[in-house]
């Protein structure tokens, strides 16, 4: 009942990596290091492109501002296009000042909002440095006592202090609002669901849109439905994918739940954002326990499978069954296509296109890893926020 997808389809597949994902992460509890972590964001880079290499789907890096800043943006952009990739999104951070305790662009005081909308303007200079086109903005601010500041008032410094960043944006430019629910704020957060993310982005105009991170939803939220309609809505920018099992756990994409991922893929295929550039999947995890290039590798391999279960779908029987209301053979259709190993067909696809049929045991053979370890001696690894 599953279809054969054609190679062209399967090929259109693109996933954006993320540099802090090759630092040094861990929990409150503990920060594992690992032999060869990257000491700058060039050795970053060249950690992410190895993930290219392997598998032919990961070829843009995003960045992280301040953590990978560099003395000369033009190096770092030439530095990733010698490697085989491109520098991807840039990221603000606006997260780990003193002055940002209470807030950042929702903040009471306007000299702090200030400095917020100017690290954004910084950013966007990075973006016109290394060809970047999109700006991410994820807030940590809220509050965590009722009373503690006026929601309202909040809401509307965020539009004032958003809208000054907008303005900065070349024409080919976008800003991409991510939303969380909670933490670090936990009585309320500013921008913590896609309505929000929406009226503010909606409010903003056409080069602005929504990011959904996957990890950034309470318990039980059908996610699909929101991919469904942000789609509909043409304000869908981006995903950050990862999985979790609690909260914002960051953990490898489609390990916990790869039904959730094929349904959040089937929509994305669904709506029309399947190989749209203007639709861009990105990675946002971090490898606290597992080694980290094998993570990244592991991680596109499974979008890809999900992908490829969902390009599976006999979407004609699908919709005749749908018409004729048969909840069951609907049903059956769509888990026909989730239960179809598309291993093989993948590594005839990458044989096709000269990648290794098997990136992750190519790359584990290639002695990278081994190499890294002995080079990289010396210096401060880098980590989750440095
Ligand atoms: C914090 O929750 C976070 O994980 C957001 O998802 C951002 O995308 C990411 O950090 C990088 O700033
Ligand atoms: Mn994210
Ligand atoms: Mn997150």
């Amino acid at each position: 009942m599953a279809i054969a997808p054609s190679q062209e389809q399967l090929a259109k597949l693109r996933i954006e990596v993320a540099s802090w994902a090759y630092g040094n992460s861990g929990t409150r509890f503990r920060v594992f290091g690992t032999p060869g972590t990257p000491r700058d964001p060039f050795e970053k880079i060249a950690d992410a492109a190895q993930v290219h290499a392997a598998t032919g789907l990961a070829p843009t890096v995003a960045i992280h501002i301040p953590w990978d800043r560099v003395d000369d943006y033009d190096a770092l952009r030439r530095h990733a296009e010698d490697l085989g990739v491109a520098v991807g999104t840039v990221n603000s951070n606006t997260f780990q000042e003193e002055d940002y305790k209470f807030g950042s662009l929702t903040h009471p005081d306007a000299r702090v909002r200030r400095k917020a909308v100017d690290h954004h303007l910084e950013c966007i200079d990075i973006m016109r440095a290394t060809g970047v086109r999109d700006l991410k903005i994820w807030l940590a601010d809220g509050t965590n006592y009722p009373g503690q500041d006026s929601i309202r008032a909040r809401q509307d410094r965020l539009a004032e202090g958003l809208a000054a960043i907008y303005a900065a944006l070349d024409a080919d430019q976008r800003l991409l609002l991510e939303y969380k629910f909670f933490e670090p704020a936990f009585y309320h957060t500013d921008v913590p669901d896609w309505g929000t993310s929406f009226a503010h982005t909606v409010a903003l105009g056409e080069q602005a849109k929504v990011v959904l991170d996957t990890g950034h939803h309470a318990p039980g939220t059908n996610i699909e439905f929101i991919v469904a309609q942000l789609l509909r809505l043409g304000k869908l920018g981006a995903f950050d994918l990862n999985s979790r099992f609690y909260a914002d756990d960051d953990l490898i994409v489609g390990l916990a739940d790869p039904f959730q991922l094929f349904r959040i893929m089937h929509e994305l295929v669904a709506g029309g954002g399947y190989g749209d550039p203007d639709v861009q999947l990105v990675l946002d995890q971090c490898h606290n326990i597992e080694a980290k290039i094998p993570g990244q590798i592991r991680s596109v391999l499974n979008v890809q499978e999900a992908v490829a279960k969902v390009l599976s779908i006999d979407t004609e029987a699908l919709a005749a069954a749908q018409r004729d209301c048969d909840v069951l053979l609907a049903n059956d259709i769509l888990m026909d296509a989730y239960s179809t190993d598309v291993r093989p067909m993948l590594a005839e696809l990458r044989a096709a296109r000269g990648l290794p049929e098997d990136p992750m045991r190519h790359f584990l053979a290639s002695g990278y890893l081994e190499r890294i370890a002995d080079e990289r001696v010396g210096g401060a690894q880098a980590s989750w926020g440095a």
